[in-house]
């Protein structure tokens, strides 16, 4: 059998740790991955505020309920744009809404998205206008920016609002939509880590 030189055997063996050192750093890279696109929001609490509170409208809008007032950050999804399946809360009029998320702690968020639905045949429209703002202790918020819808909502669709951000640190995530006349939303999900 030959023998391996002891050279030979050396140059194996830098190559064996520069292989190791490969797989160890894709591992980091493939966590620092996940972590990116984790729903930070994901069963955290949150707090809904009525701009401009009507009792007439809270009645009605009762109907659409926000069961045990988590269904905004429960990870269910409408499976369809049909304002009837339960996974929607539906709010009437009144201004708007503020939905402040609490996630817990400090994060570093990279992307928001809330989700809506526009079906204009049953009066149900797509918000004019939603905003996100960032908070590290839940009382002074920044000045809120815009999240953009993904496509124009025509016909009855699944209309998903979004804003990327550049790493902001914040604790609590601010949304705010405006209502026309009614607005469905299923899920706001905060992306980071
Ligand atoms: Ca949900």
């Amino acid at each position: 059998m030959e023998r391996i030189s002891q050279s030979s055997r050396s140059r194996w063996l830098l190559k064996l740790g520069a292989a190791g050192l490969l797989v160890i750093g894709l591992a980091f890279a493939s966590v620092a991955a996940q972590a990116a696109t984790t729903n930070l929001a994901l069963g955290r609490p949150y707090k809904i505020t009525i701009l401009d509170q009507n009792d007439q409208f809270v009645k009605l809008e009762a109907s659409y309920p926000d069961t045990n007032g988590k269904e905004l950050t429960d990870g269910v999804k409408a499976a369809k744009p049909d304002f009837q399946d339960p996974a929607w809360v539906g709010t009437l009029r009144q201004g708007g809404r503020d939905v402040v998320i609490d996630l817990g702690k400090s994060a570093t968020i990279s992307k928001v998205v809330a989700r809506f639905l526009a079906d204009k045949s049953v009066g149900i429209g797509a918000p004019e206008l939603v905003e996100v703002s960032f908070s590290s202790d839940g009382v002074k918020f920044s000045d809120p920016i815009m999240l953009q819808p993904t496509f124009d909502a025509e016909g009855t669709v699944i209309v998903p609002f979004e804003g990327e951000f550049n790493n902001i640190s914040a604790r609590f995530v601010k949304v705010t939509w405006a209502n026309d006349v009614w607005v469905f939303c299923d899920e706001i999900e905060v992306f980071g880590n």
